[in-house]
């Protein structure tokens, strides 16, 4: 079976489901939801080019650079789904933009943990930004270790006919803060560990943080007594 008559099956299932409401109602909600979805990739993207822009003039006058990568995610329909569950909160559009800060998402990943607060500074400074929320995973790191500063703002996007505030999820880490934060990520999953050895693993994965987070001091300390230097 190819995939057209696939597709045309499970068009047909559907609408023996449904009546012809419930379609329409779907097929709005969809159209809505991917509309919403284009604003938060346009409110990413702005967002981005905001810190290209700052890591591109930091360089000219300092020669060096303050980000290493720049990332960006949507948080997929599965996810916002099991958020909504979670949160006790609507299957809607408004439920959606109104409670879930982190749909769009960006990461910057910083040389040095000084450059975190320097670029986080120059984002909130700019006349267009608003905060909402901050939270600061490095002067106060998670109890397993996690560091990160997250910022959740609010930044305008210009469409066709109108001007709409979206929020984005900010997270700023140093190299070493992403390392950890990654394979802690992929170790999380592997839930089939007896609570002994998963007792153990969390005490390595706390001294392991506790060691990117001298590795960082460290790192910052010989750049400074470079830079006095030079
Ligand atoms: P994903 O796939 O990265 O989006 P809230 O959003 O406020 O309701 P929470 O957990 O209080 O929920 O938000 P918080 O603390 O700001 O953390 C949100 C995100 O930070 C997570 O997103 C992760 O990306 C990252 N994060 C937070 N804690 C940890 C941690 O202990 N380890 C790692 N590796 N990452 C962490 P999501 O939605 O979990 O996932």
């Amino acid at each position: 079976m190819d995939d057209h008559e696939s597709a045309q099956i499970l068009q047909d299932k559907l609408k023996n489901a449904f009546d012809n409401e419930s379609i329409q109602a779907f097929q709005r909600f969809f159209a809505s939801s991917r509309d919403l979805m284009s604003c938060y990739r346009c409110a990413i993207m702005e967002i981005e080019t905001k810190f290209r822009v700052l890591n591109e003039r930091f360089s000219m006058h300092h020669d060096r650079n303050p980000i290493d990568t720049i990332q960006n995610r949507l948080k997929s329909p599965e996810s916002i789904r099991d958020k909504l569950i979670r949160k006790n909160l609507p299957f809607t559009l408004s439920a959606i933009e109104e409670n879930l800060f982190d749909i769009a998402g960006v990461r910057v990943v910083c040389s040095f943990a000084d450059d975190i607060y320097m670029l986080a500074d120059c984002l909130l400074q700019q006349d267009d930004i608003t905060l909402i929320e901050k939270k600061d995973y490095i002067r106060h790191p998670k109890k397993n270790g996690y560091r990160s500063l997250h910022l959740i703002v609010e930044v305008p996007i210009f469409l066709q006919d109108e001007k709409r505030l979206m929020k984005v999820e900010v997270q700023l880490r140093t190299i070493a803060m992403e390392f950890w934060a990654n394979l802690e990520h992929q170790l999380r999953y592997k839930k089939d560990l007896s609570p002994e050895i998963l007792a153990g693993i969390e005490a390595e994965l706390s001294e392991c943080a506790e060691l990117s987070a001298l590795l960082d001091t460290k790192m910052q300390n010989i750049k400074d007594t470079i830079e006095k230097e030079g």
